[in-house]
């Protein structure tokens, strides 16, 4: 850090404070009452130890800054506007304000040096193990000596973080790793909403911690030397994760509110901020206050900064030279290559019939080789998921070169922090479980929609022919629930080719997640009318067979494509005929020009959806005449077979509700 005179420093911290409180009390909502507090740790991180470019704000070699409370979103968007990214002042005055690029909680992809999308509670700390997993894999793949070796992964969490459940797997599983270069902050204040922590949160946080596997250190929020040094030893110490607990003061400053809820989440008020300043020594106008000289210590802030990226550039580039085909390695997991021609490859040499989940198996083995930065995951159900890349390995602890992620049976946190490895975008995650522990994983799912990440979550077990196990593991609202989140895709495969489609689509898909929803039991073959036709099955619905005078259509995916078609044959002989229709992935589908979709269904027949889930989602597509064939009710624990009969999803059955619509 340049130096600065005490006075100097002071007046640097107490910008970032006064720059939260103006900008929540211009907008007249937010929290001021966190980075008035968390100013100094802040400000200490950023000017002492923080490497980061703001001309560059996503250099490679930068350290991860995540602000886990991301209610605390202005102490962000002030440190930005300090340090020199692109965050302007009005910026800051447009916090809260529709289309502006500072949101009421950081999100991913407005801001140049937002990491990540946080305001839900637990969620940044465990995206920040996500960062910090993603480095320890690549640098143990690139060797040592590379230019993902040495950054750091800060991460800020408040007393809600440490309450929430997503925390707590997180960081037993980043202690299981001894992921030592993941840092967290702890804004250890002591207040949440309600009042005192004392009311509702009185554990042995530092034990907890410790139990963990992390190192523990605690400190006065307000001593910089202290803070500094305990950031210094976390350092150091590359065996396991730190936490540090800050003792900071909620408002440190208001002369009523701080150290009280009332300090947490309104905006002060002008009577209150005008309090603040008077006893900070701060001018009550103009408003949002850079002093000249702060300005002036930041510009020499960033000079170092940039002395110390300009170092590592030249290490990066001599690395590149010495190391060519670990280059075009980091430069494959930079780009999260996927060959352009992906499906093509997959079909070429399609896997044999049987579940979608073994044919899914088959798949990712051709995959894995043909795309680096895959990384298979699961929730202690590899045995039964089926992703993992055979003989890729284990990641960790210690040992981070492996291709699969054993993530325990933490669920949430998996979701998590596969969401960090995608916000870091070196990896592309694909994670999973069965479908019915959606429940235990949707805040991640939903925030990779929000976020426009590329994870790619796979769910097996995915209906209630999934059998003995009962209804607590059949799924039956869950297709419904993932589909109801904007952005995301969901594909249900029926067969090899589908599968092979679901799978490139969801690699080569950008901007979004995708859900890959695949059968625990072996499906029957899907008899297409001609021959396969890739652009089609990547439309994300098309016909199956479509016979002259078909009259309706059926409308299936995943595995009631198969069992449609028999109802269907069985139609025909009664004169009966229809189109049959799979739609593995809908909103693909839904998101086609109109002429595709009357071309798949054709305006003026007739249309049966089938699907064993609720399925409230194909009205949509069936209309006031239509019929909706699905499950509105739990499962019941029973083989296939009798599960079948029971749902009326046999062949007969299907034909014979089918007859009675028609
Ligand atoms: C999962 C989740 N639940 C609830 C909230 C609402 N909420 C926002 S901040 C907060 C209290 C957080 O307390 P703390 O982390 O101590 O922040 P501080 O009071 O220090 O600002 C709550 C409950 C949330 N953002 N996320």
């Amino acid at each position: 850090m340049p130096s600065a005179p005490r006075d100097l420093v002071e007046k640097a911290v107490n910008t970032i404070r006064m720059l939260a409180a103006d900008g929540v009390q211009q907008a007249n909502s937010g929290h001021p009452g966190m980075p008035m507090g968390a100013a100094d740790m802040a400000f200490v991180l950023w000017t002492r130890h923080l490497r980061f470019d703001p001309k560059e704000p996503r250099w490679l070699g930068r350290d991860r800054f995540i602000l886990s409370g991301g209610h605390g979103s202005m102490l962000l968007y002030s440190l930005l506007h300090l340090a020199g990214f692109d965050c302007t002042l009005d910026d800051l005055k447009r916090f809260r304000q529709l289309h502006s690029r500072t949101p009421g909680h950081p999100e991913f992809g407005h801001l140049p040096g937002v990491e990540c999308t946080t305001g839900p509670l637990g969620q940044g700390v465990a995206n920040a193990a996500g960062f910090a997993l993603g480095q320890a894999m690549l640098s143990a793949r690139l060797g040592s000596g590379s230019p993902v070796e040495d950054h750091f992964v800060y991460a800020f969490c408040g007393d809600g973080d440490m309450m929430e459940g997503v925390c707590s797997e997180a960081a037993s599983f980043a202690g299981h790793q001894k992921l030592g270069r993941l840092i967290c902050l702890y804004d250890d204040n002591g207040i949440t909403i309600d009042g005192k922590t004392s009311i509702t949160f009185t554990e042995d946080v530092t034990r907890r911690f410790e139990a963990y596997g992390w190192q523990v250190q605690a400190v006065d929020g307000r001593d910089h030397q202290g803070i500094d040094q305990a950031i210094a030893a976390a350092r150091a110490d590359l065996s396991r994760p730190s936490l540090i607990r800050v003792k900071t003061v909620i408002g440190y400053g208001a002369p009523k509110k701080a150290g009280t809820p009332g300090a947490h989440g309104a905006a002060l008020g002008e009577e209150e901020l005008a309090a603040t300043k008077r006893a900070l020594g701060w001018p009550e106008s103009p408003r949002f206050l850079v002093p000249d000289d702060v300005r002036a210590f930041w510009d020499e802030v960033r000079k170092e900064k940039a002395a110390q990226k300009q170092v590592w550039s030249e290490r990066a580039l001599a690395w590149r030279r010495a190391n060519p085909e670990k280059a075009k390695l980091l430069d494959a997991h930079l780009e999260r290559a996927v060959p352009a021609d992906l499906l093509e490859r997959l079909l070429a040499e399609l896997p044999a019939h049987d579940s979608t989940r073994k044919v899914g198996h088959a798949l990712v083995q051709k995959i894995a080789p043909l795309v680096p930065s895959l990384e298979a995951g699961s929730a202690d159900l590899f045995e039964s998921n089926n992703n993992d890349v055979k003989g890729g390995g284990a990641v960790g602890p210690g040992a981070y070169g492996g291709r699969n992620i054993f993530f325990g049976v933490r669920e949430h946190a998996m979701g998590a922090i596969a969401n960090g490895l995608s916000y870091d975008g070196l990896f592309i995650p694909a994670v999973a479980t069965f479908l019915q522990f959606l429940d235990y994983m949707r805040p991640p799912v939903r925030l990779a929609a929000l976020s426009k990440l590329q994870t790619l979550f796979v769910y097996t077990h995915d209906s209630v022919f999934l059998g003995e196990d009962g209804p607590t593991h059949q799924p039956v609202e869950h297709l419904t629930a993932l589909r109801a989140i904007p952005g995301i895709e969901v594909w249900r495969p029926a067969d090899p080719a589908e599968t092979a489609v679901a799978w490139a689509s969801a690699l080569l898909r950008r901007d979004g997640p995708s859900a890959l929803v695949l059968t625990r039991q072996k499906l029957a073959p899907v008899k297409r009318d001609g021959a396969l036709d890739p652009q089609a099955l990547r439309r994300g619905g098309y016909p199956v067979s479509a016979p002259a005078g078909a009259t309706f259509a059926v409308v299936a995916t995943g595995s009631e494509v198969p069992l449609a078609q028999a109802a269907l044959e069985l139609l025909s002989q009664k004169g009966k005929v229809g189109r049959l229709v799979s739609v593995p992935c809908l909103e693909r589908f839904l998101s086609q020009p109109a002429a595709w979709r009357d071309e798949v269904l054709p305006p003026g027949l007739k249309v049966a959806a089938v699907e064993a889930a609720r399925g409230i989602e194909w009205w949509r597509l069936c209309g006031r005449d239509g019929l909706v064939l699905g499950i509105d009710r739990f499962g019941e624990s029973a083989p296939e077979k009798a599960l079948a009969e029971l749902f009326g999803f046999t062949p007969a059955k299907v034909a014979e509700r089918l007859e009675r619509w028609l």
